[in-house]
């Protein structure tokens, strides 16, 4: 088995090559793997870790790309299952010279979206270290909000560590409402939390990412860290012990894209905890993933390799402790 697993709906991307044009008018798209929990697993496999990925694909051209872009990326494929009755998503996303792109989606009764449960009663877990889960899978369908449900079940049997990003979509929940109440309790858990701080706003009214870490930490009834991403000004850090501190950003020449940086942050942090680094050092390896990531086009395409990494960390002198 693999030292690392996740849940959740993989997408075929489509991502303009022409800035600034309305996604109407676009004419030129580069096809890329998409998904917020895969890409988790492609940052957490390219830095060297073995993976699994769990999911239901349609047996379309889209599943077959998708199960092409795993096996690149080595993910390993053991739970995911293939059907002729519902599509694999697709979205479209425009690009744009600054803040964050248009996203337009073709997801609604996915493949992923009729995920059966049973499969993950095969899953081995014997070698698995961390497991990362985000509100997005919970957030597609009824079916996936019981999966996730009896997946936390199962983690907590085998004391798997686990993250979780809020990734809110409003467009996926009934209501706002509905969205806050369901990612906070699912969000209670995990042992590390991993919202943004523009989440955090919506999920528990504050912009101060102390009150928002108080608020997990106090609700949480596994939750031992909470990591509120502050963008280009890193990351603020607090733990069920009280200690807090904040980890600088990396600063960015040129912002191409900013979607999959959160991926990115998980799959640094992830990684470095499952190499015995510190928690601070966990979190500018995630700060570093994350300024790679939104110098790309694509959410996924600048995840670093342990090299690449490693040159990052040393031209910008983080200097291991
Ligand atoms: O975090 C990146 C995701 O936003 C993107 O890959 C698509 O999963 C996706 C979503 O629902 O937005």
């Amino acid at each position: 088995m693999s030292a690392f697993l996740t849940v959740g709906e993989p997408i075929a991307l489509f991502g303009s090559e022409e800035v600034d044009k309305s996604l109407k008018d676009a004419r030129h798209f580069q096809k890329f793997l998409a998904g917020a929990e895969v890409n988790v697993a492609v940052g957490v496999s390219r830095l060297g870790h073995t993976t699994q990925y769990i999911t239901c694909l349609g047996k379309d051209p889209f599943g077959a790309f998708i199960i092409d872009q795993l096996n690149e990326n080595n993910i390993g494929t053991d739970y995911i299952e293939e059907t002729e009755d519902y599509w694999t998503a697709f979205q479209l996303k425009d690009r744009v010279s600054t803040g964050d792109p248009n996203i337009f989606y073709f997801r609604k009764g996915s493949a992923a979206a009729h995920f059966n449960q049973a499969i993950l009663d095969q899953i081995d877990f014997s070698d698995v270290k961390f497991a990362h889960l985000s509100g997005i899978f919970p957030a597609i369908s009824k079916e996936a909000l019981a999966s996730f449900r009896y997946l936390v079940q199962l983690l907590k049997e085998h004391n798997i560590r686990t993250t979780f990003d809020p990734n809110l979509r409003p467009q996926l929940w009934e209501s706002q409402e509905v969205m806050v109440e369901t990612i906070n309790e699912l969000a209670s858990h995990a042992e590390i939390i991993l919202p943004g701080i523009n989440e955090g706003e919506i999920l528990m009214g504050s912009r101060n990412p102390e009150k928002i870490a108080d608020f997990y930490l106090q609700n949480g009834e596994t939750t031992k860290t909470v990591i509120v991403k502050l963008g280009e000004e890193g990351a603020y850090v607090k733990q069920k012990d009280g200690t807090s501190f904040t980890v600088p950003g990396f600063s960015v020449p040129e912002v191409v894209d900013t979607v999959g940086a959160g991926d990115g942050f998980a799959a640094g942090l992830i990684t470095a905890l499952m190499e015995g680094q510190s928690l601070e050092e966990a979190v500018t390896r995630a700060n570093a993933v994350g300024a790679l990531a939104v110098q790309s086009p694509g959410d996924s395409d600048g995840y670093p390799t342990p090299a690449e990494l490693e040159n990052y960390l040393h031209e910008h002198k983080v200097v291991k402790k």
